[in-house]
């Protein structure tokens, strides 16, 4: 299918594997993976899906800049933004000493007073460079605020923190003590 809109397709396939798996007929496990089969087969249900192939998810997942799903042993599942209610279950690891979030202006008083939330998904999402944050806050804010987390020092304290893709840290809560505006 060589008119097949990737980015359309990786929209759809986010909503499905983090946000409403029911209503393509789905269930997650609990580590967040479903069968790519079952995946394509609910897709193709849509007219616009019709003739999708797993070829389509290798060409969409390489198309794009951020590694937003991981696909092995025939099943897929979204490595984080995940907004259901129960939670995907993810392995602690050691983060960076320092990480970054970029969010809007508008956010910054409530942030500085209750720590960064997770707001409408299950963990508060984190980029291990300054120019990955400053691209998470445009979709915000044209003017970005960038904010430098004391990750190491918080996982010294106990904080759990787990890892999305390379770019990408996740984590339940932010304190503000942590935090510093760059
Ligand atoms: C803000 C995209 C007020 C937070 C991106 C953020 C990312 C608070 C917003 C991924 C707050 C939530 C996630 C508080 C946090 N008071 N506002 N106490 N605590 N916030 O979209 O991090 O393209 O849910 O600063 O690249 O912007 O979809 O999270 O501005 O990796 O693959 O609440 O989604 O990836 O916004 O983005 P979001 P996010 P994809």
């Amino acid at each position: 299918m060589p008119s097949m809109n990737y980015k359309k397709l990786s929209k759809q396939i986010s909503y499905a594997l983090r946000h409403a798996p029911w209503k393509f007929g789905l269930e997650l496990d609990e580590y967040g993976w479903v069968e790519v089969d079952e995946l394509l087969n609910s897709l193709r249900t849509r007219k616009v899906w019709r003739n999708l192939q797993e070829s389509d998810l290798q060409a969409m997942m390489s198309s794009s800049d951020k590694k937003r799903f991981e696909i092995s042993g025939g099943k897929i599942r979204a490595l984080y933004g995940h907004s259901i209610h129960r939670q995907v279950v993810k392995e602690p690891r050691i983060p960076p000493e320092v990480l970054y979030h970029g969010t809007a202006r508008r956010f910054l008083s409530s942030i500085m007073e209750k720590g960064l939330l997770p707001r409408g998904r299950q963990y508060v999402h984190l980029s291990t460079d300054v120019e990955t944050a400053m691209e998470v806050g445009r979709r915000h804010d044209h003017r970005p605020v960038i904010l430098h987390i004391a990750a190491g020092k918080a996982h010294e304290e106990g904080i759990d923190f787990y890892q999305g893709n390379h770019q990408v840290w996740l984590v339940e809560h932010i304190d503000p003590k942590y935090l510093r505006r760059a």
